[in-house]
């Protein structure tokens, strides 16, 4: 289609069909300065042929992307993107940035291919031929509600175009997880781009739904299905009526309708706040006297004092809650772009003493502010260069009076602020650098407020903001330029080197030694010795054909770390049961594997290694499809994670809570056979690293709606002396509403009810149990004895042997009381404490020989007894020793 020049065209083709500018355009006039057209009294410039051409950036061109493989596997697949843009949460959802310097270098515009995306969930499907038909509303606190088309919105309503920086609050978060881990993936310094938005001013259609008194939050609602509903947020009626702020319904970008990344087909633009108020495929507006309740305005986008560590602030709904502690204007920001990271500059004798070197980057301020200033220090603070700045938005005021682009008005010169990123640079001697340490920027805006020094970190670890420093490496010839990180789980960056190197980064001195002070301690443990698993006399190569055909029961083969393992011949002497190998038939497991084995387990693998896939065989995992896992009537499936989201959390002891998880679907049985565990999965947000392990719930397996697992949180101790356990940790830290993973089930040994247990693929019938458990390790014996007490037809007996601490560590105290009284005589318990108060009328002492002796003694003649054991370590070592000695068979313990 041909179109006229930009400049002058008309809204005709707004509907649908992608919109191109005219070609002989230049992309993006050279960053001039405003100021700079002003003095020198410039006229627009022209085109070759005389036709003027418009004072301000347009989009650079943009490519035609594809499908990428890795989304072919996630609900993405129909979602086309750039494979430069750098994966940040793995494959799915897509978080991503640019590499800095790619985005840098296109200018102050930036494409749709290089625009950073955050996604909290899959992309909405949204066909081209519906775009036009996609319908939203505007209702809550208003006098006339509206519910409107696209179609709609774009006929009847004034459009207007400009451009507008989005930045996520999380821009620059991996400084904060290097110095201490956050609840949030690592950003880079490229969370943030900048385009062209064509829409409606949001002022123009509140003000025909008529707000009503009272109302004072503007709520907004995606498509998006996420675990805790949809994506949702709010942000003050006064500023969504005020049109100096700048919210914008935008359906176009850079011209084009919005890509789906984008909030295809219609999003909410926000100009001056983080990206996150910027609600994507746009559903509902609902004008509210309350902020937005929804678990993404809550939990989300929030900076909390700092003293509130990750895991108290999970149990501070209250705290979440505060809105003084919600984002909404961004904070003044600034980074170097050039030098890049890892750049070299050769300092060449030939260049002599007068080259220099161009320092660039990028700035912003919040809320409509202008930058006023950018400081550039070579000497760590003591002395400061002012960099000079370019404001490319302010060539927009130029534009003439009428001017429409993308068929949106053009008409920015009589609103004084700032919604843009804008640049700096400054020419420094080479010589210069090459006798600094390193060179840091900072920016100040209109308000003088100032970029601090020091980090405030904070649970999310959003709005960082200090000083952005480069170190300079003199190498022979060379300077080496080292930027503070580099994005998602990329190594590189000073922050790392100088953590590893044992510094420490919040002296106020980036981690540098400061005169006297003793570096602090390396707050992680060297890593021990890594166990081989591999047979150095291994060399076939296998096939992921190869492979497939061994996914079943037969001759399970598996993978872990790219190497195959047969499980043939482990199936029956496995301690976790033959289940958890034929589970993991055909699969790559290294997660799993390596998370939940100890280093014998690791150690035995060589003799099961049979040989090495091609690096490029892709086994990832299908992510889990939340559409089937909510229709199906199990909610545990041995081979697929599942989700549940954690809905509250009950303290029982002082260090012992009862977790409770709201399945996908309320009809839906947890489905876990009596005896048997199953594996829970968290990832810890910085390293990706999964964290699994093995619980056995409380719930029933025919419990439907909702998953109880009892967990003993063992903490790090205060001084930071001793390690506490990362997965309790991390689930305690967890806020309520948010998803936990979950597979099973897993465990070699199954109660099938009136004394049959099933223990490693073989039948056998008990009449006695005796269950010897301490601590925590009270829930599997607590769920084969509910089904013994509960059994209509058992008669099977139990001798209960607890051993705990205090009184107060008896976990389930009262539940097991309950379940002797209902077991009729058949069931006994004994607590026995180590260290009881004053009073204690029960056993005293450890669960040692001498007690088993005394409470158990030698098997009966019949054989027809089994013990199942589950405790600490020690306390399973003492009770295996005491069973053999009292002439008990090996086969006749149990250790869950
Ligand atoms: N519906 C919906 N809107 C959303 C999000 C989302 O996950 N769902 N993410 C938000 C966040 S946190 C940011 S930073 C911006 C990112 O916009 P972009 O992906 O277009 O860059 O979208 C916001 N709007
Ligand atoms: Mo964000």
């Amino acid at each position: 289609m041909e179109m006229a020049p930009s400049t002058t065209s008309s809204s005709s083709s707004l509907e649908g069909s992608p919109m191109t500018f005219p070609s002989h355009l230049p992309p993006t006039p050279p960053l001039q300065d405003f100021d700079e057209y002003q003095k020198q009294g410039l006229s627009l410039p022209t085109d070759g042929l005389g036709r003027s051409v418009p004072p301000y950036p347009l989009p650079p061109p943009s490519r035609q992307n594809k499908v990428l493989p890795e989304d072919l596997k996630t609900p993405d697949d129909h979602v086309e993107r750039d494979p430069r843009l750098i994966r940040l949460t793995g494959v799915h959802p897509f978080n991503v940035e640019p590499p800095l310097t790619d985005l840098f270098d296109e200018g102050f515009l930036t494409t749709k291919d290089l625009h950073y995306v955050r996604n909290h969930g899959a992309v909405p499907r949204v066909e081209d031929s519906s775009v036009l038909d996609w319908d939203f509303t505007v209702e809550g606190m208003v006098a006339h509600p509206i519910t409107l088309t696209l179609r709609d919105l774009i006929r009847t309503y004034d459009q207007v175009t400009y451009p507008v920086t989005l930045v996520c609050a999380g821009n620059r978060r991996k400084e904060q997880n290097v110095v201490r881990k956050t609840k949030g993936f690592s950003w880079g310094a490229a969370g943030l781009s900048t385009a062209l938005w064509t829409g409606v001013a949001l002022p123009d259609l509140l003000a025909r739904a008529a707000p009503l008194r009272g109302a004072r939050y503007v709520c907004f609602e995606g498509a998006d299905r996420l675990p805790n509903g949809c994506y949702g947020t709010s942000v003050r009626l006064g500023w969504a009526t005020d049109p100096a702020r700048g919210i914008m319904l935008a359906h176009r970008m850079n011209g084009e309708p919005l890509p789906p990344d984008h909030g295809k087909p219609l999003r909410v633009i926000i100009p001056g706040q983080i990206g996150g108020r910027s609600v994507k495929w746009l559903k509902r507006i609902i004008v509210t006297a309350k902020p937005s309740d929804s678990w993404y305005h809550i939990y989300d986008n929030r900076v909390l004092p700092t003293v509130i560590s990750p895991e108290e602030s999970a149990d501070r709904p209250d705290v979440w809650k505060d809105e003084r502690y919600a984002i909404y204007d961004l904070n003044t920001n600034s980074a170097i772009c050039y030098p890049a990271h890892d750049e070299r500059v050769p300092l060449g004798i030939a260049r002599g003493d007068a080259a220099t070197y161009k320092l660039r980057g990028y700035a912003y301020a919040g809320g409509g502010k202008r930058v006023t200033r950018l400081e550039v220090t070579l000497d760590q603070g003591r002395t400061w260069m002012l960099a000079t700045m370019s404001y490319p938005e302010d060539l927009y005021r130029l534009a003439p009076e009428g001017e429409t682009l993308f068929g949106g008005r053009l008409d920015v010169s009589w609103r004084e602020t700032c919604f843009c990123w804008c640049f700096w640079s400054l020419d420094v001697p080479l010589s210069r650098l090459r006798d600094a340490r390193d060179v840091m920027i900072r920016a100040m805006d209109e308000s003088m407020m100032v970029q601090p020094r020091d980090m405030y970190w904070s649970v999310l670890g959003m709005m960082n903001n200090p000083w952005y420093r480069v170190v300079i490496h003199k190498e022979s010839d060379t300077l080496r330029f080292e930027h503070p990180t580099q994005p998602a789980l990329m190594p590189g960056g000073w922050m790392e080197r100088v953590k590893k190197e044992g510094g420490n980064l919040t002296n106020g001195f980036w981690g540098e030694k400061v005169g006297g002070q003793d570096a602090a301690p390396a707050d992680e443990a060297p890593a021990a010795k890594e166990i081989s698993m591999v047979n150095e006399k291994v060399t076939r190569r296998i096939t992921p054909e190869e492979l497939r055909q061994h996914s079943g029961e037969d001759e399970p083969w598996f993978v872990v770390n790219g190497q195959v393992y047969d499980g043939t011949k482990f199936l029956e002497g496995h301690p976790g049961g033959a289940a958890s190998i034929i589970n993991a038939a055909g699969q790559d497991v290294s997660e799993e594997f390596l998370a939940i084995h100890s280093e014998n387990a690791k150690a035995m693998m060589p003799s099961y290694h049979i040989g090495t896939l091609p690096a490029s065989a892709d086994l990832s995992e299908e992510p889990s499809d939340e559409a089937v896992s909510s229709s199906s009537a199990v909610f545990l499936q041995p081979k697929t994670w599942r989700r549940a989201l954690l809905a509250s959390k009950t303290a029982v002891s002082p260090d012992t809570k009862v977790f409770h998880f709201t399945l996908p679907s309320p009809a839906q049985a947890v489905g876990l056979p009596v005896g048997q565990h199953l594996l829970v999965r968290l990832r810890d947000p910085v390293t990706r690293e999964a964290i699994i392990r093995a619980y056995t719930p409380l719930s029933e397996g025919g419990e439907v709606g909702t998953l109880r697992v009892l967990v003993k949180i063992y903490r790090d101790s205060p001084d930071g002396s001793r390690k506490g356990g990362r997965m309790t940790q991390a689930l305690d830290s967890l806020p309520v509403g948010h998803p936990v993973e979950f597979k099973g089930p897993v465990g070699k040994f199954e109660y099938l009810g009136a004394g049959r247990c099933v223990v490693g693929g073989r039948e056998r019938t008990v009449a006695r149990f005796v269950m010897v458990c301490g601590g925590s390790g009270v829930t599997p014996i607590f769920a084969v004895l509910r089904a013994v007490a509960r059994g209509e037809r058992d008669e099977t007996a139990c001798l209960v042997l607890d051993g705990n601490r205090g009184e107060g560590d008896i976990l389930l105290r009262e539940e097991l009381d309950g379940l002797v009284r209902e077991s009729r005589g058949r069931c006994r318990i004994v607590h026995a404490l180590s260290r009881p108060r004053d009073g204690w009328k029960g056993l005293k002492g450890r669960m040692d020989r001498a007690f088993f002796e005394r409470e158990v003694g030698a098997p009966p003649a019949e054989r027809n007894a089994m013990v199942l054991i589950c405790g600490p370590e020690g306390m399973e070592k003492a009770a295996r020793e005491a069973f053999l000695g009292m002439g008990w068979d090996e086969d006749d313990l149990l250790f869950f």
